[in-house]
């Protein structure tokens, strides 16, 4: 196991923010400071056994103890609170989506290339064993030219109209909701995949609860109570669920289903690759095994680390087959070729993790759904497409 000497600063305890700790932890990295809220840090950093406590981000990207800045605040933090950091000389491991809108995003761009340090998107998915493999299936040729895509993100914790959190107000996370929380998880990895981002977008978004329940206080992602009881009616304006035409730059035509309000799926990120040789599939709920399907041979069902899984994610696994590796194992792997960078930076090794220009591209793509769902017409991503 790597020794990283580096030491990491949290901002924001909600959800995300304990995965990114406890993966940290899991590379033996040190977490000296958090910050998060004046009335919730101090508790937040004793629950979570973090020795400082901060309420104001600026001191935490200033600490000599802090050389890893991790993002795990809402949305419309994110430009700011990256900002500093860069300025501050510090690495960065921001959250998905990089910022509100791809003005921010290429604000974002442009320092991270100033402070020449290690930034990194959170797209975590890109850090399964089984999608490693299949980016090294696309690859090796060995599933001929893509055709075409297809695939879904669903989740069910919007389902009902009390469900609430602050992803639901566009002032907190962007105008788009649910194609910018989890559908930019999808569009990544399979640009990832495919090694091709994505040209043009033919969307349309819908919105199930055109009302929603507000709790009288905060509510957590994915948790379900609200503190005091109280709720007040609001309009919601952004969209619950939504289906994606989209045409890749190597000219493959993709087919996306996006919804957070699909019962009886947790977190189901699936994707088919449709080549002329043959096919691949693969969902995140079963995350260790790949489909490959034949026309004229028995298809496959095989298991990582198992020999009809291929080499592609070789140093990106930790256990023997059958011990499964899912969700928090994709942080830290992301996590550990972020530290292994920043301490080695004239290192050859090809980068993985997504970079501020891929966060600024699914940013413009997200853009580009809605110019698309506005005009009932194709639209172009408007953004460097290097
Ligand atoms: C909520 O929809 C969420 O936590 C996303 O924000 C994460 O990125 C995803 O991994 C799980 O769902």
């Amino acid at each position: 196991m790597t020794n990283f000497s580096l030491r990491a600063g949290l901002i924001g305890s909600g959800f995300i923010g304990p995965v990114h700790l406890e993966a940290l932890r899991r590379l033996g990295i040190t977490v000296t400071t958090l910050c998060d809220l004046p009335d919730r840090a101090a508790a937040a950093a004793a629950r979570l056994g973090i020795p400082r406590a901060v309420s104001d981000y600026r001191v935490l990207v200033r600490s000599p103890e802090v050389e890893v800045v991790h993002i795990t605040s809402p949305n419309r933090f994110h430009r700011p609170m990256a900002l500093a950091a860069l300025r501050a000389g510090k690495h960065v491991v921001c959250e998905k989506p990089l910022a509100l809108n791809s003005r921010e995003t290429s604000e974002i761009v442009a320092a991270a290339h100033r402070a020449q340090t290690v930034f990194a998107v959170n797209y975590n998915v890109r850090f399964y064993p089984a999608v490693l493999a299949m980016r090294d299936l696309v690859h090796s040729g060995q599933l001929g030219d893509i055709i075409h895509v297809n695939g879904s993100y669903f989740q069910d914790w919007l389902f009902k109209d009390t469900d609430y959190n602050w992803r639901l107000l566009p002032r907190e996370g962007g105008p788009l909701r649910a194609v910018a929380d989890i559908g930019t998880h999808w569009m990544d990895t399979v640009s990832f995949v495919l090694g091709s981002r994505i040209a043009a977008v033919f969307a349309q978004l819908g919105t199930h609860h055109r009302t929603r329940q507000r709790p009288v206080g905060e509510v957590e992602t994915f948790s379900r109570g609200t503190r005091s009881g109280k709720t007040v009616t609001y309009r919601v304006r952004n969209e619950d669920f939504a289906s994606v035409l989209l045409r890749f730059q190597n000219q493959a035509h993709g087919n996306l289903a996006v919804s957070q309000v699909a019962a009886g799926r947790k977190n189901s990120l699936r994707f088919e690759l449709y080549g002329s040789r043959q096919s691949a599939a693969w969902d995140s709920e079963k995350p260790e095994t790949l489909w490959l399907g034949r026309r004229d041979e028995a298809n496959q069902v095989v298991v990582r680390n198992s020999p009809a899984f291929g080499d592609g994610a070789r140093g990106f696994t930790d256990y023997p087959a059958g011990h499964v590796e899912g969700f928090p194992d994709t942080f830290k792997m992301l996590f550990r070729a972020v530290y292994a960078r920043a301490m080695a930076p004239q290192s050859k090794e090809p980068v993985l993790h997504a970079t501020p220009e891929d966060g600024h591209h699914e940013v413009a793509v997200c853009e580009a759904i809605l110019r698309s769902h506005r005009a009932r017409a194709w639209a172009t991503v408007r953004a460097p497409t290097g």
